[in-house]
């Protein structure tokens, strides 16, 4: 007996419907305490001899009152600190800023060029599928811990939303 398997594509899109836990909560690229929820949580591969590293996320706050991130701690290297990228004339200025600010309603962006956590005196490279834990305290919502990826950076300026064509 023969099975013909047909080779069918299935498109999924998962929508996932966020309730806000009393308690800090974490899944793989998530992470929620009080109001506050983390997505997209990555960080930036490096080359072996690099010293400093960078992870990124996005905070969206769903309650109605203000909030900040305001310390950050990581094992990976000496110092790890919130920064803030911009172009100055020109030119791409770093400096250490120590939080960031999520009104009510809103979100908080670290992404590269912007907001980012900046791990300086890195003990290891981060490698490609590394993960480890980065902790987050916020003003009014406390301390959260988040698991973080490493991934390659995206090529500059173009999103990634392009569908994989299947070629058989
Ligand atoms: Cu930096």
């Amino acid at each position: 007996m023969k099975n013909f398997t047909s080779g069918m594509a299935l498109a999924f899109t998962l929508l996932f419907a966020i309730k806000t836990p009393s308690q800090a909560h974490s899944h793989k690229n998530m992470a929620t305490v009080g109001d506050i929820l983390i997505t997209e949580i990555w960080a930036r591969t490096t080359p072996k001899t690099a010293k400093t590293g960078a992870a990124f996320f996005i905070i969206k706050n769903n309650g109605k009152t203000d909030d900040t991130l305001i310390g950050v701690s990581s094992g990976l290297a000496k110092k790890t600190e919130i920064h803030q990228s911009s172009m100055e004339k020109g030119i791409m200025k770093m400096r250490h800023v120590g939080k960031v600010a999520v009104p009510a309603g809103g979100i908080g962006i670290l992404k590269p060029g912007s907001f980012h956590i900046m791990f300086m005196g890195l003990y290891n490279p981060i490698n490609k599928g590394d993960e480890f834990p980065l902790t987050l305290t916020f003003e009014k919502s406390g301390i959260l811990k988040i698991m973080v990826k490493a991934q390659k950076p995206k090529s500059k300026g173009a999103m990634d939303h392009s569908k994989k064509k299947k070629v058989e």
